[in-house]
């Protein structure tokens, strides 16, 4: 029987004598090691004292001990990229970039904690994180150095905390999916170079918001339902988690698309995902698995940011059906 390479082993053959690969390396086994604390808070929330209120539970005296628990994530994704060659962090929970290593050579943008609406109802949540580099001599001031195309990532991926705690990563050769294995600590490879199937008949979007939704989605949404004897020919299937890296999961297991388009409501005009932590990861792990990433029609990995936590409207999955999508507009 093979045994499984372990993330450690994956990571050193991956950047041998490389300097670059070697701090891209370092960075993501931090983020891995902070995901197995998160991991660890999230199995125990309700019965961790001082985290109660996160679960919608009344808090206790301690009142100000006691923090979100996504404000817990960042802080611990924080002190373990502290000792890496991480210049800068951008993250949800922040308003501006966070300065960590001065010597850094990369700049780390993450969603601490995705789906942390989801936590007390105990469906799978999880970490994104992007890799760039970072040379300040290149950059007026530090912000520039997350304004860049999602085509400037080096290495993304999202740990998702469910059943299992899984990482599923990119480093620009592929998409590997490893497994936490609680007997011996590691995380194992357990599927490498990921294919999504180009067709599916599986969508995941959250269709109350039709009404709100521009006419090409909703025609796109009118087709899916009509069925096989409508113009899609074929019967789908939806699933809707509202937890994106366990919507992402399943669609690197099986395909299907996932789609959060714009919508009419206020503060949704660019839809409700972040670009630089949440799409971009993403739009590099579907296309290293020969899926699709786009805002409806455009390249996700084509665009330029504007600001670090802009939202932008997202397809993903079965490039076939993020294709068929973009027909619509
Ligand atoms: P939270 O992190 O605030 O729970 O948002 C989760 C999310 O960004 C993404 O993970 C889901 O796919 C999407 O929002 C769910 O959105 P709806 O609640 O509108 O369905």
């Amino acid at each position: 029987m093979s045994v499984a390479v372990s993330l450690k082993t994956y990571l050193a053959d991956w950047a041998g004598s490389d300097a670059s690969r070697q701090a891209v390396a370092a960075t993501v086994t931090a983020i891995a090691e902070a995901g197995l604390g998160i991991a660890d808070l999230v199995a125990r929330g309700p019965l961790e004292e001082g985290l109660a209120n996160i679960r919608g539970i009344d808090p206790n005296a301690g009142g100000d001990a006691q923090k979100e628990l996504d404000v817990v994530a960042e802080e611990l994704i924080r002190e373990k990229l502290l000792p890496t060659p991480t210049a800068f962090l951008a993250s949800e929970e922040s308003e501006e970039l966070i300065p960590l290593n001065p010597e850094g050579r990369l700049v780390v943008a993450v969603d601490p904690l995705d789906g942390s609406s989801n936590i007390d109802t105990n469906v799978s949540v999880g970490t994104i994180y992007s890799i760039m580099p970072y040379d300040a001599a290149a950059f007026a001031k530090p912000e520039d150095a997350v304004m860049r195309p999602g085509s400037a990532q080096v290495a993304a991926g999202f740990l998702a905390y469910g059943p299992a705690t899984i990482l599923v990563a990119t480093f620009g050769e592929g998409t590997q999916v490893f497994v936490h294995d609680r007997r011996t600590g590691e995380f194992l490879l357990a599927r490498s170079d990921v294919e999504i199937p180009a067709e599916t008949k599986e969508y995941g979007i959250n269709q109350s918001n039709v009404r709100h939704w521009d006419a090409p989605m909703q025609r796109y949404l009118a087709d899916c339902l009509a069925g096989k004897e409508g113009p899609r020919g074929k019967d789908f299937n939806m699933r809707w988690v509202g937890s994106m890296v366990a919507d992402a999961f399943r669609i690197f297991t099986r395909g299907g698309v996932y789609v959060y388009p714009r919508d009419k409501r206020k503060g949704y005009d660019n839809g409700r995902l972040r670009l630089i932590y949440e799409a971009f990861p993403l739009a590099f792990l579907v296309e290293q698995a020969k899926g699709g990433a786009t805002d409806g029609t455009t390249r996700i990995l084509d665009i330029t940011p504007h600001h670090i936590h802009q939202r932008i409207p997202l397809v993903f999955g079965s490039k076939a059906e993020v294709d068929a999508i973009a027909s619509y507009y």
